[in-house]
């Protein structure tokens, strides 16, 4: 078995105490980052959520990947992001409110850090004010970025888009993304644009912006 199957293993069976471990061996052993985090770590993710829709899995279970998931990415962060490059401007991220997964959010804030875009990360359970009032307390927001994981908190998402359309601030970018949405979802909510990963999302913020 490959170290990052082992990671995989792990991370699926919640042993989180091992994660940081077995993510230092796997890059010492000369493992990409990228391969680390999405066929480890992420591919990890997925196993548990389709047992958690099959009742194989509950609510405890999915705590104890996220909590193996938030400890691989600690030691993985630094491989990713390396150094911003430029500043592109800034870029507020967040998840909406209603909906607490995080993990996705943080992986799009890695990597528009690392493109070259200053940060500005609001958590999650965001309310519609506090993203309004990011923008309109930082100067030279170019995008925001928003993700949710449950379908009950898509409205959340139309909502918050349609906010910052209408506060006032100009040319500020609406990025959608996280599993339940799509580019017609993103469409009707009146975004700028949507990306299915991370990584996307961080091009499609240069391009918009560019
Ligand atoms: Co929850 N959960 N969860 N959960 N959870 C899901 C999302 C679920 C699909 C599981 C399932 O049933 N198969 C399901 C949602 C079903 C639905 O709505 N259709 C679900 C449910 C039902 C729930 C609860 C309601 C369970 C309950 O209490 N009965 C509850 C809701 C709590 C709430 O939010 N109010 C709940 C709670 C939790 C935990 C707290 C236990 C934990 C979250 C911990 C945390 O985030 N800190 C958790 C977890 C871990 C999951 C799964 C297993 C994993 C999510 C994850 O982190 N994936 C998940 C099942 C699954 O996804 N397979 C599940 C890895 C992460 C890297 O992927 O976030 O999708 P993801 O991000 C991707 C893309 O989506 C994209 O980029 C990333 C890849 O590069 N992306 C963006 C994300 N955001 C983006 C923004 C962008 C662009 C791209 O901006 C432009």
């Amino acid at each position: 078995m490959s170290k990052i199957e082992e990671l995989a293993q792990a991370v699926e069976s919640g042993k989180y105490k091992v994660i940081e471990g077995l993510v230092s061996e796997a890059l010492n052993g000369g493992a990409d980052p990228v391969a680390v985090l999405n066929d480890g770590l992420i591919k990890a993710m997925g196993v548990v959520g389709n047992k958690f829709q099959k009742g194989e899995a509950f609510v405890p279970e999915m705590i104890m990947a996220a909590r193996a998931m938030k400890a691989g990415m600690g030691i993985l962060k630094p491989k990713l992001a390396g150094k911003p490059i430029s500043n592109l401007g800034k870029c507020v991220v967040g998840t909406v409110h209603g909906d607490l997964h995080d993990i996705g959010k943080n992986l799009v804030a890695i990597m528009l850090e690392s493109s070259g875009f200053e940060v500005i990360d609001l958590g999650a359970d965001v309310p519609v004010e506090k993203f309004v009032k990011a923008i309109k307390e930082n100067q030279d927001v170019k995008v925001v970025a928003l993700s949710c994981l449950l379908t009950t908190t898509m409205p959340a998402m139309k909502e918050t888009t349609e906010a910052i359309k209408a506060c006032g601030v100009k040319g500020v970018k609406v990025l959608l993304g996280g599993a339940p949405v799509t580019q017609t979802f993103a469409d009707i909510a009146g975004a700028d644009g949507y990306s299915p990963d991370a990584a996307g999302a961080a091009q499609l913020a240069k391009q918009l912006t560019a």
